[in-house]
């Protein structure tokens, strides 16, 4: 038997729709939704499904996507796809977008940074508009189950797509869900803190509440000077001073940790635990919306920290911690069977659920994803390559949690 239990004293909602696994970024590109047909192959696997109310989302109204986004780039988000791409160009509405070209660009970007060239962050795919919608639908009824007290904790590992910008596409991101999650929540509770652990830094949700003091940003990300091609690792932005819009009643309430690659378990622990805590003893957030992007992992095919899925999955259970009403996004993860490690790892504790070591390769639909000899076929645990140097050394921590304290 499968042994999970329902959690005690609180209920999780699962929200997810396996139409997103059917899109396709491009051969090349790094964003893969199979990662989520892994995670989901784990979860059911190990019968988490029994520990949750499991929720199939429907696609988010155009509508709802305007309370954040800008009306002709929902419009055009709506009706793109590779057919329509060139015609919907020549529209005046839309070609008023298309960025000038710049001497760093190495594709042909067309309204609000999508492509269609091999090799963009942003391409323009089949199915595109579906997935979009979904992932969004995702959240915004994850969302719903918390701000109407019907649920404690929320998940959506479709989610969490943090760089969109208001109408720009950005690394990956086209709706930014998280930013049309708050704004909702915003109606119901008082002070909302986002905390974000994917690698990069959670640009497009600290801009929309630059100016907000009832929103609180708190990101963690590599964040390092420019390499020798002449890029700072994406999105270039999330410098420790950088603490919302100055002048406004927004200053104070962003909070940034840029970090070296290679910070290890230990490192990461004590620094997200004591800024996290501090952040939270100061503006006593009434809901939190928590980011849980996979590629801080190390071994992550674009990240270049060395977390363990033991020490990411304590992120969570710190947050968890608090008892506040929590939304528990995905975002980044390139590295796919240990994104569905981690977040499957990360669906059992907040289900208050310990899960064997050794993965159900025997229940599970696609084992050779977890079985190879080279990754071993633990949960926790698989060896990854510490392919990234120690940069950190020692970090300044007394430093840095003055610098944030205010
Ligand atoms: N790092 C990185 C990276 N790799 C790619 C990429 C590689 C192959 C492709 F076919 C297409 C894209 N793009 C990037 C980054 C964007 C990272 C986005 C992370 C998203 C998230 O995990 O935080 C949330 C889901 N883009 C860049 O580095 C920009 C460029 C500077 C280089 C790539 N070219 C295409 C555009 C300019
Ligand atoms: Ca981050
Ligand atoms: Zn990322």
């Amino acid at each position: 038997e499968h042994g999970i239990t329902r959690p005690k004293g609180h209920k999780v909602s699962f929200h997810y729709n396996s139409r997103v696994e059917d899109m396709h970024f491009g051969k090349t590109h790094p964003m893969k939704p199979w990662r989520l047909t892994l995670t989901k192959h784990l979860v059911l696997g190990y019968g988490l499904q029994y520990a949750m109310d499991t929720y199939e989302a429907v696609a988010a109204g155009k509508d709802q996507v305007r309370a954040f986004h800008d009306p002709d780039y929902v419009d055009f988000l709506a009706e793109v796809s590779p057919d329509t791409f060139p015609a919907l160009c020549e529209v005046e509405r839309y070609a008023a977008h298309i960025p000038e070209r710049t001497p760093q660009d190495t594709v042909d970007l067309g309204p609000f940074n999508l492509s269609t060239s091999p090799g963009a962050d942003c391409p323009v795919f089949d199915g595109m508009s579906t997935y979009l919608f979904l992932y969004t639908g995702a959240t915004l009824a994850a969302t719903n189950q918390l701000v109407t007290g019907q649920s404690d904790v929320a998940i959506n590992w479709s989610g969490g797509l943090h760089h969109a910008h208001k109408s720009e596409a950005s690394g990956f991101c086209y709706i930014n869900d998280i930013v049309l999650s708050i704004i909702d929540m915003l109606r119901v509770y008082p002070r909302v803190l986002y905390i974000d652990i994917d690698v990069h830094h959670g640009d497009g949700v600290e801009e929309a509440f630059q100016r907000q003091p009832r929103v609180m940003t708190l990101s963690y990300h590599r964040y390092g000077p420019y390499d020798e091609t002449g890029h700072r690792f994406f999105p270039g932005s999330g410098h420790l001073n950088d603490v919302g819009l100055k002048g406004t009643v927004g200053e104070h309430f962003a909070l940034n940790v840029p970090i070296a690659s290679g910070i290890d378990d230990r490192q990461y622990t004590t620094l997200f635990q004591s800024v996290t805590g501090r952040a939270i003893e100061a503006f006593k957030p009434s809901a939190i919306v928590l980011q849980c992007g996979a590629d801080s992992l190390g071994g992550d095919r674009l990240g270049q920290f060395n977390l363990n899925i033991k020490a990411h999955g304590e992120c969570v259970a710190f947050v968890k911690k608090t008892r506040l009403p929590l939304l528990i996004l995905g975002g980044g993860g390139y590295t796919a069977r240990n994104v569905a490690r981690a977040w499957c790892h990360e669906t059992a504790l907040t289900t208050d659920n310990t899960l064997p070591e050794k993965i159900p390769l025997d229940i599970i639909p696609r084992p050779e994803a977890f079985s190879r000899k080279s990754h071993g076929n633990g949960l926790l645990f698989p060896p990854f390559p510490r392919t990234h140097p120690n940069d950190c050394k020692d970090i300044d921590l007394e430093f840095m949690i003055k610098k944030l304290d205010h």
